[in-house]
């Protein structure tokens, strides 16, 4: 049966009518069941070998167009809608986006889903099911309100598999539910992803904005996804939460393993089990205990074939972010787990009774989440080279020299799919006419963009892509924000979880700085549009209040009418995937401006610059393989490096009062944040705390590199201006952004840690 009959099929029999007689909503929920339809035919990857990639976020974005696409259906569908009078982007308008992730690592976890199914491997990914995700965000009085996310409706991409199990917590005893979310690759067959939810949640329990009551453990379980963590009830809630996914995970794979009859003392064999982040580290306890107590295992040989079993991504060398619970909290919430921590604890301790920094349970009578994947796993790795390398000389530089061997790096990549052949689809048509499809596939093939580097029609097409991608987004920000924007300014993108190490206060203050130049008579050659979006956590005091500064510039900036025409200030409302599909493509300049050593990788830099726009950023994560693939030529480094930066924290001599009173555009521009015209619009609470907080600690060294960007920034503005060289750079950026793609990455994975083999189709 021809696509088409089948979709019209459809919709008479979901709303009695023809396509072109359905409402756009009518038409998302056709389109939604005719994907399901087709991907339902599609094989699902299940080998002799199989990964279980654990994590507590997935952000897969929206789904429609990006199904269609790997299905391979999207223009047909599209030229069918198109005959019918209708746009497929006014239906995809109508999809709520899943609210399932915070920022990179969630993202990471969704684009590793789309490259597992793509490249035929046999795995599937493990989450949970959040049903308010992370937050609504809203602005009011320039501050960041919460609100919860209702993104899951009754007909949507995840089916019910009548799956349950049973999670033992201290006090009582859960349900789960598992749901199932298909991945579906690139011209590929589907990866699950599985999806675990309580039974006997409670949506009522949220009555205004995120507040809900944190105790009622057996209600509330799934509801948010990390619920504020600043007291005790919200910590001990992500304990639970974090032993409902993994203890359902280990389940899962034991139902599996047996299903398919293997035995289990070669799970090792049959199953690898990828730890994102220390959120699942419960898994490796979670399954010893099973082994033990409910499969006849010696402790000894259960230890040795999980320990076979498991591996460990690390995402941060930020001890404030390295998880660390206090024994007692796991003696209240998994008290079946912790006679099992306290055996890994207890043999870690007597092997290394020197080396307090390498236990599991330290004097406080914390528990190190990351000690026990390190210890119990076979493999730990970064996520970008240079942060590998600092875990490896650094921070884990004592679990370096007891196992040089399990460390490993793994350079974080992005599908290509979504960001790419969907969010720029003229792009991606440019780059087939001239280097042909392979590159979909193959991602190094890009490279054969640079023979046409000297192509004055590929050089000038690339820069109008740019000028219509520009066009779409002043159209989007208009309707969703009111602002207008200059379709001929230069677009600088900030867009990042909001936090102190990824500095978006460094960008507000050049912002100033400009400001206070036009002020001043000096005038920039061409105006410049400043966006940002970034959430931040609902406990993150500072992050909110950087908000809070961003947006009391956006009110003074965008209404003063002698600076507004060359400056103007966006921060999007509700940063999500949806919104970096339509910033991405419409990017000049690529903000990437994290304290060196701090950004483990970063991967919206990579989105950036396979889209065209120049990075702006220090030598950081991901950001110095960039500056390594295009040449000095092609990007803006500036700032302190790494090494100078663990040598400032080592010698911890620095002191950002000292920059401010000795530099006069550091001092004015900080000042500037509790002067007259800023607490005219914002407020002295958060203006007089972010003021100090930059005077008086400074933990991310702002003020040591402002000086330094705003002189790159300058220079990277002025080069805009020769536009010959500009659209080389672009090209150049292009071309070279084949290693970021997480086939790649995946690839990798799987030689090095996996071993999985490639199912065939
Ligand atoms: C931990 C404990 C309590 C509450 C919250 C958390 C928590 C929540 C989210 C800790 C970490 C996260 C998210 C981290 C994250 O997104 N990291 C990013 O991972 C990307 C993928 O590897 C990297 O590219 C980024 O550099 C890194 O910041």
């Amino acid at each position: 049966m021809s696509l088409e009959k089948r979709f019209d099929d459809l919709s008479r029999k979901l709303y009695g009518r023809p396509i072109h007689q359905c409402t756009e909503a009518e038409l998302y929920h056709v389109l939604l069941n005719l994907s399901k339809a087709l991907s339902a035919e599609k094989p699902v990857m299940d080998g002799e070998r199989k990964l279980y990639y654990i994590s507590a976020e997935f952000l897969v974005g929206k789904l429609l167009s990006n199904n269609l696409i790997n299905l391979g259906v999207y223009d047909e569908i599209d030229d069918i809608l198109k005959k019918c009078n209708k746009s497929l982007s006014s239906i995809e308008d109508m999809e709520p986006e899943p609210s399932l992730g915070n920022g990179g690592l969630g993202r990471l976890a969704a684009c590793f889903m789309d490259s597992i199914a793509t490249l035929g491997l046999s795995g599937c990914g493990v989450g949970l099911n959040y049903h308010f995700g992370l937050f609504h965000q809203v602005f009011k009085d320039h501050l960041q309100n919460a609100e919860k996310d209702p993104w899951l409706q009754k007909d949507s991409f995840i089916n019910d598999t009548g799956l349950s199990f049973d999670v033992k917590f201290g006090h009582a005893s859960v349900k789960s539910h598992m749901y199932d979310l298909d991945v579906i690759g690139y011209e590929s067959g589907i990866a699950k992803l599985h999806l675990f939810d309580l039974e006997g949640l409670d949506e009522s329990l949220v009555q205004k904005g995120i507040d809900f009551d944190k105790t009622a453990v057996d209600k509330n379980l799934t509801l948010f996804l990390y619920p504020d963590d600043s007291d005790e009830a919200g910590n001990l809630l992500r304990i639970y939460q974090q032993y409902f996914m993994v203890s359902n995970a280990a389940q899962l794979i034991i139902k599996e393993m047996k299903d398919k009859g293997y035995d289990l003392h070669e799970l090792d064999k049959h199953a690898v089990v990828q730890i994102n982040d220390t959120h699942p580290t419960m898994v490796i306890p979670e399954l010893i205990r099973i082994l033990t107590q409910e499969e006849e295992f010696t402790m000894d040989d259960a230890i040795a074939v999980v320990m076979k079993t498991c591996a460990y991504t690390n995402h941060t060398i930020l001890a404030e972010a390295l998880e660390t619970w206090p024994l007692s909290y796991l003696e209240e919430v998994v008290p079946v787990l912790v006679p099992i921590i306290k055996e890994l604890a207890n043999r870690v301790k007597k092997e290394h009774a020197d080396n307090e920094k390498v236990h599991i349970i330290d004097d406080n009578g914390r528990v190190h989440m990351a000690h026990i994947d390190i210890h119990y796993g076979f493999s730990i790795n970064g996520v970008a080279a240079i942060h590998t390398d600092i875990l490896k000389n650094t921070e884990l530089n004592d679990f370096y020299k007891l196992y040089p061997e399990k460390f490993n790096n793994k350079t974080n990549g992005i599908t290509f799919r979504r960001w790419l052949l969907s969010c720029n689809r003229p792009l991606s048509a440019l780059l087939d006419r001239t280097i042909g499809t392979g590159y979909r596939k193959d991602a190094n093939e890009l490279e054969k963009l640079k023979s046409f580097k000297d192509d004055e029609n590929v050089l000038n097409e690339i820069v109008k892509i740019k000028a219509d991608k520009k066009l779409e987004l002043v159209k989007t920000i208009k309707e969703r924000e009111g602002i207008d924007l200059d379709p001929k300014s230069i677009f600088d993108i900030q867009i990042k979880r909001l936090h102190e190490y990824k500095r978006q206060q460094m960008n507000a203050l050049y912002i100033i700085h400009k400001y206070l130049e036009i002020k001043g008579g000096k005038l920039p050659k061409r105006p410049i549009s400043c966006i940002f979006g970034a959430k931040a956590a609902p406990a993150y005091v500072i992050a909110k209040d950087i908000i809070h500064l961003l947006l009391t510039l956006q009110e003074i900036i965008n209404n003063d009418p002698d600076v507004s025409p060359y400056l103007k200030v966006v921060m999007v409302t509700n940063y999500n995937v949806d919104y970096a599909e339509k910033l991405i493509p419409a990017s000049d300049i690529s903000e990437q401006i994290s304290l060196a050593s701090k950004e483990a990788s970063g991967t919206s830099n990579m989105k950036f610059m396979l889209n065209g726009a120049i990075t702006l950023g220090t030598d950081d994560g991901a950001n110095v393989e960039i500056h390594d693939l295009v040449g000095d030529d092609n990007i803006y480094i500036f700032g302190a490096d790494s090494d100078t930066v663990i040598k400032h924290y080592h010698d911890r001599d620095y002191f950002s009062r000292g920059i401010y009173r000795k530099s006069k555009v550091v001092k004015e521009a900080v000042d500037f944040i509790v002067g007259p015209e800023a607490l005219k619009v914002g407020k002295r609470e958060n203006l007089g705390r972010l003021y100090m907080e930059l005077l008086k600690k400074d933990w991310f060294m702002t003020l040591l590199d402002f000086e330094s960007y705003i002189e790159r920034k300058d220079q990277i503005i002025e080069d805009y201006e020769d536009r010959d060289r500009w659209k080389r750079m672009m090209l150049m950026n292009i071309a070279n952004a084949g290693f970021f793609s997480s086939d790649r990455t995946i690839e990798e994975y799987n030689r090095d840690i996996w071993k999985l083999p490639r199912v065939s189709l």
